[in-house]
């Protein structure tokens, strides 16, 4: 066969060819960066005050007032919780290892500032004052929502997950359009955060510089769920900058962190600035609720390590040694926590006297023909009761 004399030529670099910027058009002339996101960053590592040196500023006075909560807080967890082994509460998911996401978040607020719980924050309700007893009565399984949401400024504890986000948005933008001062603090877990509602909350806020502060309790499960298996991102507090607001990390276990960072969050709404997303990195340190067995799912080594990073023990630790509390107050908090166990106790074992027409009342504004019908129908069988 012939040799081919045909010798090959390498092939120029496009950029050596004559016109080839005619090839390399400007970016789409409407393209711009729309806001820098480097400000919207999260912290590398989650903020904490408590064992730094930033803990030698803390305020003496709120730092009393965060213990007594977290003291009172764990007591009402385990005691929700042994009510639900004697049969008095139906379920309690509880937040012991969360108190100091669960009582920053409720004094971080005024008044007239609105809360969105989820199912699991039941005490950041009684911290902003409502009833111990009441706040239990949907978990009992008796009424409703069980408080009036408009009198406390509690949104209903929201079982359907992430469904309290969107309403916070909406309920923070209407008064923002009314000229309402009205800051909305809305609660969801790590799991929460993959439903279509956080998205469309965290958009809409956004978008309309809503007055909400999002705080994710990590807690590091959905259930069974771990993290890894929940979420891709870097970290949840990073899932803010894609929508253009600020993401910050927290440790949630610091009750002086938390309070804070939400301090910041809640300031930065009610002057106009918008929503802030906030992670708060802590543990569920019972199962998810009384049905379930978190030891299928997760190792005693995990639990214990966190157990060192209670926080409880961590405030109470740093304010004895830095002479803010001394044992007369330790000892103040932990008999007001056992006086609330105490009552909590005596009126949740009193059989509730409840009227079961009442289960028609506050479920639309306007009742349906078909709700209307089984009003009717239960009226007629309890009627036929009273007879016989
Ligand atoms: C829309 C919706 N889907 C599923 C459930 C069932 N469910 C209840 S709690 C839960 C896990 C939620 O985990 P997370 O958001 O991390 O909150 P945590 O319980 O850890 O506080 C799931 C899947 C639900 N309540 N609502
Ligand atoms: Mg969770």
């Amino acid at each position: 066969m012939k040799k081919s004399t045909m010798t090959v030529r390498p092939v120029e670099p496009a950029q050596d060819l004559p016109g080839a910027a005619a090839y390399r058009p400007a970016p789409p002339p409407a393209w711009k960066p729309r806001t820098d996101p480097a400000p919207l960053l999260p912290d590398s590592e989650p903020h904490r005050v408590l064992g730094t040196d930033a803990a030698a500023r803390l305020d003496a006075g709120l730092m009393r007032r965060l213990y007594a909560e977290l003291v009172r807080g764990r007591r009402y967890n385990t005691q929700a919780t042994a009510l639900t082994k004697q049969g008095r509460l139906a379920v309690y998911p509880s937040s012991t290892g969360q108190e100091a996401c669960e009582v920053a978040a409720a004094l971080v607020l005024e008044e007239r500032d609105w809360l969105f719980p989820s199912y699991r924050d039941t005490l950041a309700a009684v911290v902003r004052g409502l009833d111990p007893v009441e706040a239990l009565t949907l978990l009992r399984g008796d009424w409703h929502t069980g408080y009036d949401p408009r009198e406390h400024r509690i949104a209903p504890l929201c079982t359907p997950l992430a469904t309290q986000l969107p309403h916070a948005v909406g309920l923070a933008h209407a008064a923002r359009l009314k000229g309402d001062d009205v800051v909305a603090l809305a609660m969801v877990g790590d799991g929460g955060t993959s439903e279509g509602d956080f998205h469309e909350a965290l958009n809409f806020a956004a978008v309309w510089r809503a007055p909400v502060v999002f705080l994710v309790q990590n807690n590091g499960f959905a259930i069974s769920v771990p993290l890894a298996k929940q979420t891709a991102a870097p970290s949840l507090a990073h899932k803010a900058v894609g929508y253009g607001m600020p993401g910050r990390l927290v440790d949630g276990n610091d009750a002086a962190a938390v309070h804070e960072v939400l301090a910041e969050a809640v300031a930065r709404a009610r002057r106009g600035g918008g929503p802030t997303l906030v992670e708060a990195v802590t543990y569920r340190m019972d199962a998810h609720t009384n049905a379930d067995d978190a030891t299928r799912y997760r190792g005693d080594a995990e639990v214990e390590a966190w157990r060192a990073h209670d926080p409880v023990q961590l405030m109470e630790r740093e304010l004895t040694e830095r002479g803010m509390l001394d044992e007369d107050a330790v000892r103040e908090a932990r008999e007001a926590a056992e006086t609330m166990a105490a009552e909590l106790r005596e009126r949740m074992n009193a059989d509730p006297v409840l009227d079961p027409m009442d289960l028609f009342a506050h479920v639309y504004a306007e009742k349906t023909a078909q709700l209307r019908e089984q009003e009717a129908l239960l009226r007629a069988e309890l009627d036929a009761e009273d007879e016989r």
